[in-house]
C-alpha cells in the first residue's frame, strides 16, 4: 500500500513549536512517501511563522529505523535522505529530534542532522547497517566521528549494535536523556535553546574529535582484524570511512562515504546480507495457520537436566527475563550443573560482554528443583536430558503427572522421533521439539520440530518462544536430522568421499574455510568428540540410513576411533592436538590410503574447487529434497538454519541463497553431472530439476 507523504509525516504546532510526527508503519523507515513528507513538513515548519523551533518525532514509540531495505536495488525517486539533512544542518530555527524506541542507520543519521539529540531513557540507537553488508551512506561514519571521535564510532558502525539512550548520552551520541514523554522534553528543550538563541551547533562542523589521531590506530584495527573481515566488503570500507574523517575536510568526507556506500551496495554480500534479513522474519511466520491462533504467553519454565546444554538454556531464559526451575536427579549434578553456569557468566563479565548486576539478576531468577512436583505451576517445560527414546519417555510421563493442563512439552531432542516421544505422553498435542545448539546460551539457532500431533496452538508457542528468548527460531518437519543435521550427515558423507577419492580432513577443511566457513567438518567433529559422530553413525547404519558394505562408505571414523583417537579430548581425532592447536596427522593420511586401497580407488590429486562444489551442491540438493518433502517451508529457512546454527558465512546469503546467485541451471547441471559419476546419492531433488528447467530461483 502507498501512503501520501502528508500523512506519512504530519504537522502541528505546540507551544511555539513545528512537531513533525512520522507515521510510517512498520518501522518508520525512510521510504520514498516518508522523504518526500518530511521534506515538505520540514519545509512546511522553517516557513511557517507561528514556529520558532521544530522537534522532529516517531510515532508509535519508535523514531526512525533506516533506510527502507526494500527499496534497495530499486531506481530511487523523491528526495534523497542527504538533501533532507543538508537542509536541517542550514536551518535557522532550532531542529531537536526526539527519539523513542529506536533510532537506527539511516534513522540515527538523521538525528546526527539535527542540531539537538533527545532521547527517551528506554529509547536506543545504532548504526546497523554492517549486518546488512553496508556502512552509514548518508552521513553517519563522518557525523558520527566528529560528535564521539573515531574509537567510539568505530565500536558502534563495526559493531553494529544497538546502544542504550544512558550510554549514548555518556558517549556524547545524544544531548538529553528524557524519562516520561519525549516529545514534550523535546519541545521544552527545543523552547530553552530558542531562548539562548543561535547559532545552533553542527555535527559535521566540528572539528575537535577527530584532530591529532593516529593514523597506525586504524592499521592496527585492520590487521587485527584481517582474517576475521575476510571475504567481507563493508567492515574495511567502514575503517577507511572513519579514518577519511579524521584527514579530509567535511564535504569530502561525505563524497568518500558516498563511493564506499556504493562499493559495499553493489558487492554480492550486500544482496546476501539483506536476504538473510527478511528470511530471518520470514522463518518465523508460520505457514497455513490462522491468525486467529495466538501463542500461549510463556512467562515461567522448567529445564530438566543440568547439563552442558540443560545449563546453557537455562541461561539464555534468565537472561530474556524467564523465570526457570532447573532439574536434575541428584544434589551433586544440579551443583556441578549451576557452577558451570555462573562460571559461564564470569567469563562474559571478565569479556565485558555483560555486567555483574545482569548476571546477579539472571541467577536470581534461577532455581532448582529435585522433584518434578516443583513444575506444576510452570508455563512450559524443556528436557535437555539423554537421546534415548526409553529415557525420554521417562522423562514425559514424568512430566505427564505434574504439568498443568496447557503447559508446553518441549524436547531438545537432535535426532528422535518427536511424535514418537508425544505418543508417550497424555497430551502430544502439547509435545514439541525445541532444538537448540549447543553453546545454548550463544547460538542463535532453535529448530522447533513440529511432529504430527503437535496442536498449531503449541507450534506459534513455540516459535514465538525461541522469539522472545532471543534465538532464530526455524520450523522444521519431523525426520531424521531435521533440517540442519540431516544436511550435514549428506554433505559430510561427501566429504568423507572426497577423502576417498585422494583428499584429507584438512585439504576439505582448508577449503571450506576458504570459502568462509569458521571451520570445517572434520575440525568440527574433533571438537565435538569423535565418540559422538561414531554413535550418530551406528544409529544410521542401524536403522538403515547408512549401508556399510556401499562402495561409497568410508570408515575412517570407525578406524580412527579404534585406534582410541576421539577428537580433541582425546589429543588426537582426524587430526593431532598440541593443546587446541590442530596439526595434519601422517597417521591418518595413512589410513587413508589403506582405505582408498582396500576399496580400490586409485587416489587422485582433487582441486579445492572441486571440494567447495561438491559439498556445496551436497548441501543444496537436499535441501532441496527438503523443501520439496515439506520438512522446511521454503528454501529460505535452509539459509537462516546454515547461518544462523552452522557457521555458514552470512555474507554469502546461505546454501539455498548462494545456489540461486550461481543459476539453478549451472547447478542442475553440475549436479546431474555428479549423478552420471556417482548415482543414486546425486539423484537431483525434484525442486532442483523443476526450478533449474524453468530457469527460476526456488520460488519459481
Ligand atoms: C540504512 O539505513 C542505510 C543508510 O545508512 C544509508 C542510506 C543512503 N526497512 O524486525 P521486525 C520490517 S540500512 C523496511 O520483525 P522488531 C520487517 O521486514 C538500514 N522494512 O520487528 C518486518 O516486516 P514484516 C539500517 C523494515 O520490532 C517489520 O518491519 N537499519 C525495516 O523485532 C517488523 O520488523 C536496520 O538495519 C527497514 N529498515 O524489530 C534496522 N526494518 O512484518 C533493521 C524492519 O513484513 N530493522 N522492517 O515481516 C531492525 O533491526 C528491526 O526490524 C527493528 C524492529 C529493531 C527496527
Amino acid at each position: 500500500m502507498t501512503m501520501k507523504p502528508e500523512d506519512a509525516v504530519r504537522y502541528e504546532v505546540r507551544d511555539r513549536v513545528a512537531v513533525l510526527t512520522i507515521d510510517f508503519p512498520p518501522v518508520n523507515a525512510l521510504g520514498e512517501p516518508m522523504r518526500r513528507g518530511l521534506m515538505a513538513r520540514f519545509d512546511q515548519a522553517q516557513a511557517d511563522p507561528a514556529a520558532d523551533a521544530m522537534v522532529i518525532v516517531g510515532a508509535n514509540d519508535k523514531f526512525i529505523a533506516g533506510a527502507d531495505i526494500r527499496e534497495f536495488g530499486l531506481p530511487k525517486s523523491g528526495p534523497m535522505q542527504s538533501e533532507i539533512q543538508a537542509k536541517m544542518e542550514k536551518a535557522d530555527k532550532p531542529v531537536v529530534v526526539a527519539i523513542d524506541g529506536y533510532a537506527l542507520g539511516g534513522g540515527f543519521e538523521v538525528a546526527l542532522a539535527a542540531h539537538y539529540r533527545v532521547a527517551a531513557s528506554r529509547a536506543k540507537v545504532g548504526l546497523p547497517e554492517v549486518n546488512l553488508g553496508l556502512l552509514p551512506g548518508a552521513g553517519g561514519t563522518q557525523r558520527a566521528t566528529r560528535l564521539a571521535g573515531p574509537a567510539v564510532a568505530l565500536a558502534m558502525i563495526l559493531g553494529g549494535n544497538q546502544i542504550p539512550a544512558a550510554k549514548a548520552l555518556q558517549l556524547g551520541l545524544v544531548d538529553a536523556v528524557a524519562e516520561g514523554d519525549v516529545t514534550e522534553a523535546a519541545i521544552a528543550f527545543a523552547r530553552q535553546k530558542v531562548a539562548e538563541g543561535g547559532p545552533w551547533p553542527v555535527v559535521i562542523e566540528r572539528t575537535d574529535k577527530v584532530t591529532g589521531i593516529d593514523p597506525q590506530f586504524f592499521a592496527d584495527m585492520r590487521a587485527k582484524n584481517a582474517a576475521k573481515w575476510k571475504g567481507m566488503v563493508a567492515p574495511f570500507k567502514i575503517v577507511d570511512c572513519v579514518e577519511a574523517a579524521t584527514r579530509l575536510e567535511a564535504r569530502e568526507g561525505l563524497v568518500f562515504e558516498k563511493e564506499a556506500f556504493k562499493a559495499c551496495n553493489d558487492a554480492p554480500s550486500r544482496a546476501a546480507q539483506v536476504h538473510l534479513f527478511f528470511a530471518e522474519r520470514a522463518a518465523a511466520k508460520v505457514e497455513g495457520v490462522s491468525p486467529e491462533i495466538k501463542p500461549k504467553k510463556i512467562r515461567s519454565v522448567g529445564v530438566i537436566g543440568a547439563g552442558t546444554m540443560g545449563g546453557g538454556i537455562t541461561m539464555c531464559l534468565a537472561n530474556a527475563g524467564l523465570v526457570v526451575k532447573l532439574l536434575d536427579s541428584s544434589q551433586a549434578a544440579i551443583d556441578a550443573g549451576l557452577a558451570r553456569v555462573k562460571d559461564n557468566y564470569q567469563t562474559s563479565v571478565a569479556r565485558g560482554s555483560t555486567s555483574q548486576d545482569k548476571v546477579d539478576a539472571a541467577l536470581g531468577r534461577i532455581e532448582t528443583v529435585l522433584d518434578y512436583a516443583g513444575f506444576a505451576d510452570v508455563d512450559m517445560i524443556i528436557e535437555a536430558v539423554f537421546e534415548n527414546m526409553d529415557v525420554k519417555h521417562e522423562v514425559f510421563r514424568k512430566i505427564d503427572a505434574v504439568a498443568k493442563p496447557g503447559a508446553v512439552r518441549a524436547s531438545n531432542t537432535s535426532a528422535l522421533d518427536i511424535d514418537q516421544v508425544a505418543r508417550a505422553t497424555k497430551r502430544p498435542q502439547d509435545v514439541i521439539g525445541m532444538h537448540f545448539f549447543s553453546p545454548a546460551n550463544v547460538m542463535k539457532l532453535v529448530e522447533v520440530v513440529r511432529g504430527d500431533l503437535a496442536s498449531p496452538e503449541t507450534i506459534v508457542t513455540a516459535m514465538a518462544f525461541g522469539k522472545q528468548i532471543g534465538k532464530v527460531p526455524v520450523l522444521a518437519g519431523n525426520c531424521p536430522g531435521f533440517i540442519g543435521n540431516r544436511i550435514l550427515a549428506r554433505y559430510g558423507a561427501e566429504g568423507d568421499v572426497l577423502m576417498l577419492e585422494g583428499s584429507t580432513p584438512w585439504q576439505v577443511d582448508d577449503a571450506l574455510k576458504e570459502f568462509g566457513f569458521p571451520m570445517g567438518i572434520y575440525l568440527m567433529r574433533d571438537m565435538a568428540g569423535l565418540d559422538v559422530s561414531l554413535g550418530v553413525r551406528r544409529n544410521a547404519i542401524e536403522t538403515g540410513a547408512v549401508d556399510p558394505d556401499a562402495p561409497d562408505f568410508v570408515p575412517l571414523l570407525e578406524r580412527i576411533c579404534e585406534a582410541g583417537r576421539l577428537g580433541q579430548k582425546t589429543g588426537a581425532g582426524f587430526y593431532k592436538y598440541d593443546g587446541r592447536k590442530a596439526s595434519p596427522d601422517p597417521e591418518v593420511a595413512e589410513m587413508l590410503t589403506r582405505i582408498s586401497a582396500e576399496k580400490g580407488v586409485t587416489r587422485r590429486e582433487i582441486a579445492d574447487e572441486e571440494i567447495v562444489w561438491r559439498v556445496l551442491l551436497a548441501m543444496v540438493n537436499e535441501g532441496a529434497k527438503i523443501v520439496e518433502e515439506g520438512i522446511a517451508q521454503r528454501a529460505s529457512d535452509i539459509d537462516v538454519t546454515y547461518t544462523f546454527g552452522y557457521g555458514f558465512p552470512k555474507y554469502r546469503g546461505g546454501p539455498m541463497f548462494w545456489a540461486e546467485q550461481q543459476g539453478l541451471d549451472k547447478v542442475l547441471a553440475k549436479v546431474r553431472e555428479y549423478e552420471a559419476r556417482y548415482g543414486a546419492r546425486w539423484a537431483p531433488a525434484k525442486l532442483l530439476v523443476e526450478r533449474g528447467e524453468a530457469g527460476t530461483g526456488w520460488k519459481g
